[in-house]
Parts: structure tokens; C-alpha cells; sequence
């Protein structure tokens, strides 16, 4: 089909409002302008953040929105001044760009491009229009990139070209959820050999950190969930004991307190929830254990522990995708990947059709599943 220069109809999930389910509509994708790229996703992943934003916990949406965030597709087109693309180059959108040219872009020690969401929201292409209509109603960007559309949008800072070779059904992960857990390990924490780590929350970032621990040689790596199902693949990626804190009577930061001889180094919150937090950084080694917050926390709330946790040594620090500048890591991750450096391909549980995202979250929602790619 002759699509360049013309809008698309092609189907997408779309959240009309807070608390509402995603509901598949036809949608119009309007043609990129310049410094944009019309991308055909062909498989995106379903992650914790799309559900913050059905929920409305996630910060500066507006909605009608298409969410989508971890999706990996082949170019379409490009508008004018496009030149690190061409059509039918392989590529994964980006949910944190690399503009290359902010203060942040230009410091080697951080990611946090200042074209982030958090600062200057992307629910409009950066001329402040949307690409995306839907019964004669304008419809929200998510992130820039909303992947639950088959055809999307997004400027050229917010995507990047991989390995021709790269089965996008499953290094569609690198967009969102492996990246940021397997960097939060790496990059953020800095895990050392002969550590000892606890990561709390067993989803699919949550054993992205597990096999970023492994990777880094940490000796002992305990994993903890509320839902004992998530073991057997935590087990398998390297955590060396896993528990349940539903098991035990007295708070959870206190067995891992005794079982680790004072606490452990690396402590990992990937739930998105304050108490989690808490106890993340009570169970950290005096002096000088280091705990890393992954989760989003719940929008609008207030941290309060007992600043003594902080005052006697330990560190508290945050990692926005796993501290990856991602224009530049995202590449080098799906090639590594190519080489059989790491196997992020047993996070996908599921892989259903892009008719089954409701079916999707579903199995989120019951804890059934690590990671669901759905494909068009
Ligand atoms: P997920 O829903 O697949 O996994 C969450 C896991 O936490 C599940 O296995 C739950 O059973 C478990 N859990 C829930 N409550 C508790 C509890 N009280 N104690 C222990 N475990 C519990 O989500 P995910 O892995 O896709 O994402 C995890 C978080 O990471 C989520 O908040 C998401 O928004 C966030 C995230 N952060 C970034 C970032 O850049 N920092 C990027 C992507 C995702
Ligand atoms: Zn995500
Ligand atoms: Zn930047």
C-alpha cells in the first residue's frame, strides 16, 4: 500500500478515561512531520506503567490517550530533516528520549534527557498537535510513542535503528522493562561481586534487576513477592532464596536484616509502593547498603520513614530506565542480546494478538504472567 505523505487508519487501544478499560478503535495516524517518524509497531510488550495509566496513577497524562510504551517496529515513513532512519529500518521507540543537546544529554553521568515526560509532557508531539484522531476526537501520545497502535508517531530523539536481524516479538523488552531493571542493577546501584541483594517485587522489571544482580556477580540475591508464583522463574534467573512476606510474622526487612548478617548492600524496590520502599531501605546494611527505588511511586504521594535510616549510611537513589542514555544503550543491548549475552526471552510468559490486550492486563491483574508481548 502507498501510505507515505497519508493518513492511516489501522486499530489501537485507547483509554477514553481514567478508570476505564482500553477499548479497540480505528484510529487515524497522520503522516510525521519534520524530525518525525511513522513507525508500524509489530510487537509491544505489556508493562506495570501502562497500567499506572489506565488506573490514572501515572503523572501528566491526558486522556484520551493510546498508551503503550515497550513496542519495537519497522519504519513507515519519515518526515523532513529525518536522517539516523530510513523506511524499513528496524527500530524500538524510546519512552525517555536522547535529544543529545540538553544540559542532561551532554553530562556523561545521567539519562535524564530534559525533554523527559516529568518535565514537558509528551502527550502532544513537541509542535503541540497529536498524530492521532479517533471518532473526530483528538487522541492523546503517551510517552511520545504509545505502542497500543499499530502505526504511531514520534520524533526522531524518541527512536532508534537496531540489528536488521532482531526478532522484534521479543527485543521489544529493550524498550521498557529489561532495560530498566537489568540498568538498575548495573548502572544505578553498581552492583559489586560477592554482594549481597534483595529485590522486592518479581514482575518483569523486578527480574530484569535479578539477572542485572547475576550479571554483576552479587553472591546471594533474594527475591521477594506476595506471589509465590513468581519463584520458580526468579530461581531460575539466579535468585538464590526467595520469600514470601505473607509467610512471616514479624516485618520483612527484619528477616532479611538477620538472614544477611546486618542487612544486605543492594536493595531494589520495583512494586511502585511507599511501604515496599520503606522496608527496601530498613533492610539495608548500615554504613553503607545502597537502595534503589524502581517502582513508580503512587501519583501525589509522601515519603515518611525514620531519617535515621539515612543518617547512619545508607543511600537512597532513584533510576529513571535503568540509567541507559537510550539512544546510545538501546542498540548496544539488542546486539549484546544477538550475541547471547543475556536471555531476557523467559520474562515472555504470553504472546497473544493485538485483538487480546484486554485479555492481556487480565492476566497482569491475576498475577499470571511476567511479561505479555502482543503482536499485530
Ligand atoms: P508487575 O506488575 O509485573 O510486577 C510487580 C510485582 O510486584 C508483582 O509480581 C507483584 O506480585 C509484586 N508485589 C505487589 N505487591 C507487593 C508487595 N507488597 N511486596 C512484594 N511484592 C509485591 O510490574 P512491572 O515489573 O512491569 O513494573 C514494576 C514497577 O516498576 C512498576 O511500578 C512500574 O511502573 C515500574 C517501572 N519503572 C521504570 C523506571 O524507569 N523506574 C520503568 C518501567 C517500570
Ligand atoms: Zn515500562
Ligand atoms: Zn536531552
Amino acid at each position: 500500500m502507498d501510505t507515505p505523505g497519508k493518513t492511516i487508519k489501522c486499530k489501537a487501544a485507547v483509554a477514553w478515561a481514567v478508570g476505564k478499560p482500553l477499548s479497540i478503535e480505528e484510529v487515524e495516524v497522520a503522516p510525521p512531520k519534520a524530525h518525525e517518524v511513522r513507525v508500524k509497531v509489530i510487537a509491544t510488550g505489556i508493562c506495570g506503567t501502562d497500567d499506572h495509566v489506565l488506573t490514572g496513577s501515572f503523572p501528566k497524562v491526558n486522556y484520551p490517550v493510546i498508551p503503550g510504551h515497550e513496542g519495537a517496529g519497522i519504519v513507515e515513513s519519515i518526515g523532513e530533516g529525518v536522517t539516523c532512519m530510513k523506511p524499513g529500518d528496524k527500530v524500538i521507540p524510546l519512552c525517555l528520549p536522547q535529544c543529545g543537546e540538553c544540559a542532561s544529554c551532554l553530562k556523561p553521568n545521567t539519562n535524564c534527557c530534559l525533554k523527559t515526560h516529568l518535565l514537558e509532557p509528551q502527550n502532544l508531539m513537541p509542535d503541540k498537535t497529536s498524530r492521532f484522531t479517533c471518532q473526530g476526537k483528538l487522541v492523546h501520545h503517551f510517552l511520545w510513542i504509545s505502542t497500543f497502535s499499530e502505526y504511531t508517531v514520534m520524533p526522531d530523539s524518541t527512536v532508534v535503528k537496531i540489528d536488521d536481524g532482531a526478532p522484534l516479538d521479543k527485543v521489544c523488552l529493550f524498550g521498557c522493562g529489561f532495560s530498566t531493571g537489568y540498568g538498575a542493577a548495573l548502572n544505578t546501584a553498581q552492583v559489586t561481586p560477592g554482594s549481597s541483594c534483595a529485590v522486592f517485587g518479581l514482575g518483569g522489571v523486578g527480574l530484569s534487576v535479578v539477572m542485572g544482580c547475576k550479571a554483576a556477580g552479587a553472591s546471594q540475591i533474594i527475591g521477594i513477592d506476595i506471589n509465590k508464583d513468581k519463584f520458580v522463574t526468579a530461581k531460575e534467573l539466579g535468585a538464590t532464596e526467595c520469600l514470601n512476606p505473607l509467610d512471616y510474622k514479624k516485618p520483612i526487612q527484619e528477616v532479611l536484616v538477620e538472614m544477611t548478617d546486618h542487612g544486605v548492600d543492594y536493595a531494589f524496590e520495583v512494586v511502585g509502593c511507599l511501604d515496599t520502599l520503606t522496608a527496601a531501605l530498613a533492610s539495608c546494611h548500615m554504613g553503607c547498603g545502597v537502595c534503589v527505588m524502581v517502582g513508580v511511586p503512587p501519583l501525589g504521594s509522601r515519603l515518611s520513614f525514620d531519617p535515621m535510616l539515612l543518617f547512619t549510611g545508607r543511600t537512597l537513589k532513584g533510576s529513571f530506565i535503568g540509567g541507559w542514555k537510550m539512544k546510545d544503550s538501546v542498540p548496544q543491548l539488542v546486539s549484546s542480546y544477538m550475541e547471547g549475552k543475556f536471555k531476557p526471552d523467559i520474562l515472555i510468559t504470553h504472546t497473544l494478538p493485538f485483538s487480546k490486550i484486554s485479555e492481556g492486563f487480565d492476566l497482569l491483574h491475576a498475577g499470571k504472567s511476567i511479561r505479555i508481548v502482543l503482536v499485530f
